[in-house]
Parts: structure tokens; sequence; C-alpha cells
């Protein structure tokens, strides 16, 4: 759909955003905020983790993924306590997983260093994905220093 404009998605993404249910696939260190051999290889092994602790018994954690002007937000399902904050400024690329269609990857800088984010959603990725984009065209610039200057 074309027609998103402006006052809509500020609407859909303002206060709470929108909110997915989710798992996590895993969390890797990486060392550049880009690059797509970096990112696959990072998915590969994490989707090697997963495979392994399944083995054991182990199940993926549930979150509840929020998309919001003020970025994405991951909440444990269970506690409802949010674990996670990444203003979108600081998330420098979302890939998607060729492979699954319900799962995608983003990464995260802070202070220098980079973590790629795994995660599987209920449904399909592509509706969060799209709502990064969207995101990223709506956030105004004062809101983006009103980030950066809690942080300092
Ligand atoms: C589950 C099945 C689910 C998977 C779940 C597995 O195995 O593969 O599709 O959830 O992962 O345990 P089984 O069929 O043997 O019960 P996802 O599709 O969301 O990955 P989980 O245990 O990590 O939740």
């Amino acid at each position: 759909v074309t027609d998103k404009t402006p006052a809509f998605l500020m609407a859909r993404f303002q206060g709470d955003g929108v909110r997915y249910k989710a798992k996590l696939i895993g969390v890797d260190d990486v060392p550049e905020p880009q690059g797509d051999k970096m990112c696959l290889d990072s998915m590969m092994k994490l989707k090697g983790r997963e495979v392994a602790a399944r083995q054991q018994g182990q199940h993926k954690q549930r979150i509840w993924l929020k998309v919001s002007t003020a970025g994405v937000k991951i909440m444990d399902e269970k506690s409802g306590q949010v674990e996670l904050e990444h203003p979108m400024e600081q998330i420098s690329l979302v890939k998607k997983d060729e492979f699954d269609p319900r799962a995608f990857a983003y990464i995260f800088g802070h202070e220098g260093t980079y973590k790629l984010f795994f995660i599987k959603m209920a449904n399909a990725a592509d509706p969060v994905i799209e709502d990064f984009k969207d995101v990223r065209q709506i956030v105004p610039l004062t809101m983006l220093n009103r980030v950066r200057d809690r942080r300092l």
C-alpha cells in the first residue's frame, strides 16, 4: 500500500507503537555496523546455537517486540519487563532471513560496539521490516536529538 501518509505513520508509531509476538533466536557481537556476509555468518552461527539448544530441550525466549518512534523495545513475554531499548538511529542494518520468512536480524550499535539481534516472529517478518523502514521515515530530527541528549 502506498497511501501511508506521515500523519498515518505518526499515529501508528507514536506512544507504544506496534506490538508483535516473537521469539529471540539469539544475540551476537559483530565487529561492524554493516556487512552482508558478516550478518549472514552471524545469523548462521546463531541458528546453529538454536538447533543445539533445542536438542538440549531448551526453548527460545518468548518476547514482545514493540516498534515505535522511540525505536525498538524487547519485552519478556512472561514478566512483561522491558529488557532492551534500541533507538532507531542506532540501528544500522535490518536483514531479512532468506531461508525463513518469519525471521530477520538487525544490528544495534552502542559506543563503537555492535550487536546483532536475530528474531523469529510469530507470523511473517515482512511487516515488521516494513515498520522499521516507516519509522525511519517519520522520526523527526527533534526526536532523535532528544533521545541522544538523554544519553549524554
Ligand atoms: C518446536 C517447533 C516450533 C519452534 C519451537 C520448537 O519443535 O520447531 O516451530 O518454534 O521452538 O520447539 P517441536 O515441533 O519439536 O515442538 P518456532 O517456529 O517459533 O521457532 P522453541 O522451542 O524455541 O519455541
